[in-house]
């Protein structure tokens, strides 16, 4: 970990301390409070009181991190060295209550509003879809209504379950109701899969989504389908949401609603590294259930995405100084 005056504190290196060796930290990366301030977190949110079906998801971050001990700090495919190109840390894990969803929904919103207030752009590792509502709240409160793109299996538009509005399976509509989004720059990526009705169809659209069906990714391939959500996003401040339920349970079997269909890994990344150039002010990976996992699959599958989603974060970061 030797850093220059000013150059970033990056991970440890793994020619000196072996990458199995030590507390986890994600990618090996020094915590926030080691370089007092970072350009981009990565952030824990371990939470999991609004699923519908498998819970587990609260012990993601932790599983994440143990993954992304093998990452390594030179990204080929973008010619980029993200941690050695502004601070990135990791910020460790939220405290949030397991027990009263409104609280946390309070926690999460205030603690990554003054991580971005500190001007460090959050990445945030889930926990279950449900905290990407509160993180639109702090996104919108920072940057005004947002494009997003939601990368999941599912539309996560439904208004409520058992009376309960705030779950994993309904922030895109509470955000969408809150006038948290740009509606002129919504799409799910990926969706499949049975629903209880078309209804759920009208009624996404009505919300302001645009959909590309993991079929679509299959049919029309990555750099098309990134190129017409590239070119409809433009210059906006744009969210990415990352529920790994998006990617094949083949791909990612640790997870609480799998859904057959679904995109590779490989399929992923590309589609992430597409989008370079884009605006990109925060990002979540979410629903990663580590005890349905084998051998790891899911959470290495989620190290990646981060680290792609951090890659271009960072990339974003070098254009602008
Ligand atoms: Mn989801």
């Amino acid at each position: 970990m030797q850093a220059g005056p000013d150059a970033p504190l990056g991970p440890v290196n793994a020619a000196l301390v072996p990458r199995y060796a030590g507390a986890a930290t994600y990618a090996r990366l020094p915590r926030l409070d080691e370089v007092g301030h970072a350009d981009i977190a990565l952030l824990g949110i371990p939470f999991d009181t609004g699923v519908s079906y498998r819970p587990g998801a609260r012990f993601g971050p932790a599983a994440i991190r143990e993954a992304s001990r093998l990452l390594r700090p030179y990204h080929p495919a973008l010619d980029t060295s993200p941690f050695a190109a502004v601070q990135v840390a990791d910020a460790g894990d939220l405290a949030v209550n397991p027990f009263d969803i409104a609280e946390a929904l309070a926690t999460i919103e205030t603690q990554v509003g003054e991580l971005i207030a500190d001007g460090t752009v959050p990445v945030c590792m889930g926990g279950d879809h449900t905290i990407a509502l509160p993180l639109l709240r702090a996104m919108h409160r920072a940057h005004g209504p947002m494009a997003v793109l939601h990368f999941d299996a599912h539309l996560d538009t439904w208004d409520s379950y058992f009376g309960a509005d705030y779950t994993h399976g309904t922030p895109f509509r509470r955000a969408s109701e809150e006038g948290l989004l740009d509606l002129d720059a919504l799409s799910h990526v990926g969706t499949r899969g049975p629903l209880y009705a078309a209804e759920d169809l009208s009624e996404d659209a009505r919300l302001g989504f645009g959909i590309v069906t993991s079929s679509d990714v299959g049919r029309r391939g990555v750099d098309a389908v990134a190129a017409s959500l590239t070119e409809r996003i433009g210059d906006r401040p744009l969210y990415l949401s990352i529920d790994i339920d998006v990617l094949d349970p083949a791909h990612a079997p640790g997870t609480g609603t799998p859904e057959a269909g679904g995109l590779t890994s490989r399929e992923l990344l590309e589609l992430l590294r597409a989008l370079d150039g884009v605006n990109l002010v925060g990002a979540d990976v979410v629903e990663v259930a580590p005890a349905y996992d084998h051998a790891d699959i899911t959470a290495v599958a989620a190290s990646h995405v981060l680290y792609d989603l951090v890659t271009l974060i960072a990339r974003r970061l070098g254009r602008a100084r």
